[in-house]
């Protein structure tokens, strides 16, 4: 088969070495003899950063040369995992690495295994971002992300008596060979402070902001290799530093200390990510993070234009779009309209429809706790004249619904940027909406929801704003780089070029009943699930049989997710074992990898009780051979790497409609995991992609959630009928998890009653107890399960990050891609 992807940098096996070599000696000042694994990995980052800084120049300079348009990525969370066997995978140079390490006598998967991820940011949404960025740069697409630089990114998880410890996670604390320091573009950010009011000449109301406080910006760039090494991106990541300027007078006037206190303040702001996802916390340090990298990146992208167009401000909507990744960056609404009225002294409506062509804003979540809303009196403490902007910006709006809807007032109060109550609140959400030309949700059904639901009337408004792309994943390192021995079966049965076409996979599906084919596909799967079980047995100290079935949940720790449906199933089984020793079922190994928000109680008692009920199954020789449980600690992108290849079954059994789309779904499948799951988020379109005889849905659909909770949904009524959910929930209130701690595990089954089940984990119970017995009966028809697995990977086409991105391309952002080339 033809090697399809064209290359832009050819380097040999002898030059490779010789570049780690001089970088030991040269960048390390240490030697081959010296050299540990640690100093191999930079060594090896550092040979291949030449490359990449080429890759970077040659980009920049085509971009610029053709005063392209572009896409501006606004994240607050940037999920990159480790970056050398991806920029390795993306120049086509991995082989020739790893030949060249080999020689030199040292492992490249070792030296790979040095790399702390790159954890800034929380889960879906970060890891989004990531994916996004890598088709961008694949695509040859102008485009930057822009983010914080968190001295601290997700902590790193600790398990101790089965319960999770949060510890600080410090990935650049050895230096990060990746990112570069770009001091000529360092901004600085005003905060705090008053607005004055002057009358101009021509009567026009003038508003200064005297600030309070100045903080500085200093960016650092990590490069965005594309797959094929043509196009090198950036993300560029603000840091925060106290502005030697502000403090020059507590300091002259002897409050020393004073001014050092200043430094650490400002420097907090990028200090550390917020572990919440999906609960708005209102923290006012968060707010800040959220307007000093948005403030600093419209600096940048204005300074940019300015270099090219100067003054003339009527080509900027043709040059730049802004995506916004959720509303943690809406404040960058306001932040560009004060910009064009107060310092270019723009006219308001000029302004505004500057702003409503720029920015484009999508949601990824329906939660009612995870939408984002600052006390108005917060914003007009930290950002006196955004507020100001935001009251006009909400004052014109409510004009026109007038206009729609004359007099009504409780459509006003529902469509208000402000809501009115106890504290006055801006919805940053409304903000969102109003100030983006599109609005777009993560998957079909969400999208629908987002409609319907979160923002009828918008909708009304503005036919064709709300609108869908589902969510999809980068197939380079969710398939090529964390799964070779599938990749080169892949290679070898269709070809190589599918990592830039998925849809080609979909040339797998005639070998789907080839006999050869299921066996190799299989054998893959065994190998892959060999690996992980070292990695277990080395994390865990448990032994699991890798003939067993591997059925994987990893995401993050929500009730939503509902890790205590798996739970509660998983105890039912050892319970059907003890009480029939002959119960008939396929080994199965239970995986979990999940962190929990620090504050969030349930979720970590959750955790708790997964980790108790493991440790007495698989210390209980009465069922181990047939069931273990296995919870690896510290989830994150490169565990999730070794995690998904070895899947036979993906849970992904969110309460209908409240998970937006989901990406892990895809990922398993991709790597030929069955899904069990419910007709929730992508899933639904996984199930359209690969067919009904090839995944398990159960469960309430969104429509059945509804006339349930309407009808007033009884927890208890489930408990009394069905007697294996009453056994599992009484046990869990026993000592016998928990020897000696009686109690230590009843707030899920309080939560499950007497808190009303607000997730309906009993009323799906029984469905998934049966999609799980169905799952049992087809892994055992080894043929039939071969195939499903097959088809799995072979239909996941769709969900190429690629195909999102040309979505956004062609519908929102409207960009043209620019090749770059050598010279
Ligand atoms: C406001 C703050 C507390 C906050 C911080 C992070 C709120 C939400 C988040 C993160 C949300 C998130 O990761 N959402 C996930 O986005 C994925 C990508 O679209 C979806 O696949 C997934 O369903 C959704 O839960």
């Amino acid at each position: 088969k033809k090697t399809s992807v064209e290359r832009d940098v050819t380097i040999n096996k002898s030059e490779f070495k010789a570049a780690v070599i001089k970088h030991l000696h040269c960048t390390l000042g240490t030697d081959e003899n010296k050299a540990n694994n640690h100093a191999w990995w930079k060594a090896t980052c550092s040979a291949m950063q030449e490359h990449v800084l080429e890759g970077i120049r040659k980009t920049q300079k085509t971009h610029y040369l053709n005063d392209t348009r572009a896409v501006h990525y606004f994240s607050a969370e940037f999920l990159m995992g480790r970056l050398l066997s991806n920029n390795l995978q993306n120049f086509g140079l991995f082989d020739v690495a790893n030949d060249a390490l080999n020689e030199l006598g040292v492992n490249l998967s070792d030296v790979l295994e040095e790399e702390p991820d790159m954890a800034l940011g929380n889960g879906g949404l970060g890891r989004l971002a990531a994916c996004f960025i890598d088709s961008l740069a694949t695509m040859e697409l102008p485009a930057i992300g822009y983010g914080i630089h968190y001295e601290h990114g997700l902590f790193r998880q600790e398990i101790q008596g089965g319960a999770q410890i949060e510890r600080p996670d410090s990935w650049r604390d050895y230096g990060n060979p990746w990112e570069i320091c770009r001091p000529e573009s360092i901004q600085e950010v005003s905060l705090f402070g008053y607005v004055e009011t002057k009358y101009g000449e021509n009567g026009r109301i003038q508003k200064e902001w005297h600030p309070g406080h100045i903080v500085k910006g200093i960016p650092w760039d990590i490069p965005v290799v594309g797959y094929g090494g043509k196009t090198v991106n950036v993300l560029r990541l603000w840091q925060s530093k106290a502005s030697g300027y502000f403090n020059w007078d507590v300091f002259n006037s002897g409050g020393y200390l004073d001014a050092q206190a200043e430094n650490v303040q400002a420097e907090t702001i990028s200090k550390v990510l917020y572990p919440n996802d999906e609960t708005e916390a209102g923290k006012e340090l968060r707010l800040i993070q959220q307007y000093f990298f948005c403030a600093c990146s419209l600096k940048d992208i204005i300074r940019r234009y300015k270099r090219a167009h100067g003054d003339d401000w009527s080509r900027f909507i043709d040059q730049v779009v802004i995506q916004l990744n959720d509303t943690h960056p809406a404040i960058a609404i306001p932040e560009l309209m004060r910009i064009l009225v107060d310092r270019a002294e723009l006219d308001w409506d000029k302004a505004w429809n500057i702003c409503t062509n720029v920015f484009a804003y999508t949601n990824h979540t329906l939660l009612p706790e995870a939408l984002e809303r600052w006390p108005a009196r917060m914003l007009e403490k930290i950002l006196p004249r955004h507020l100001e902007i935001i009251y006009e910006i909400n004052h014109r709006f409510m004009k026109e619904v007038d206009k729609k809807w004359p007099g009504d007032n409780a459509v006003k109060a529902r469509l208000s940027i402000i809501e009115e109550g106890n504290e006055k609140m801006v919805r940053m959400g409304h903000l969102s909406v109003i100030g983006s030309f599109a609005v777009n949700g993560v998957a079909e059904l969400h999208s629908r929801l987002v409609k319907q639901n979160l923002f009828p009337e918008f909708d009304a408004l503005w036919p064709g704003k709300l609108t869908n792309v589902t969510n999809g994943i980068t197939p380079r390192r969710w398939l090529k780089a964390c799964n070779p021995s599938l990749s080169k079966l892949i290679d070898k049965k269709i070809g190589d070029d599918w990592p830039l076409d998925l849809n080609k996979l979909a040339g797998l599906e005639k070998f789907a009943t080839n006999k050869t084919f299921q066996k190799q596909f299989m054998q893959v799967k065994q190998q892959n699930k060999q690996l992980l079980a070292e990695e277990i047995k080395a994390s865990l100290d448990i032994d699991v049989d890798v003939n067993a079935i591997f059925d994987v949940q990893i995401k993050r720790l929500h009730e939503y997710k509902r890790q205590h449906l798996a739970l509660l199933h998983i105890m039912a089984l050892y319970r059907r074992l003890l009480e029939n020793p002959d119960y008939d079922m396929h080994p199965r190994v239970f995986i979990f990898g999940a962190k929990a928000a620090p504050g969030y109680k349930l979720a970590k008692d959750i955790i708790l009780a997964i980790n108790k009920v493991a440790d007495k199954i698989n210390n209980d020789a009465r069922v181990n051979q047939k069931l273990k449980v296995a919870f690896l600690p510290n989830y994150r992108v490169s565990l999730a790497e070794k995690m998904i290849p070895a899947a036979d079954v993906s849970e992904q059994i969110s309460t209908a409609g409240k998970e937006a789309s989901g990406t892990g779904n895809m990922k398993l499948a991709l790597n030929g995991a069955v899904t069990i799951g419910t007709l929730d988020g992508a899933n639904i379109e996984i199930a359209e992609e690969v067919g009904d005889d090839n995944i398990f849905i159960f469960g309430l659909t969104v429509d059945e959630v509804n006339e349930l909770k309407a009808s007033g949904y009884k927890p208890y009524d489930y408990y009394y009928k069905n007697p294996e959910i009453k056994a599992v929930l009484d046990w869990l209130e026993t000592d016998y998890f928990t020897p000696g701690k009686p109690g230590a595990l009843s707030s899920i089954k309080q939560s499950l009653l007497d808190h009303g089940d607000q997730y309906l984990v009993l009323a799906d119970y029984e469905a998934y107890s049966k999609a799980q017995e169905e799952v049992d009966k087809a892994y055992r028809d080894k043929e039939r399960w071969a195939k499903m697995a097959i088809i799995n990977t072979a239909k996941m086409g769709k969900f190429t990050s690629d195909r999102s991105i040309r979505d956004y391309v062609e519908r929102i952002w409207k960009l043209d891609s620019c090749p770059v080339r050598k010279g």
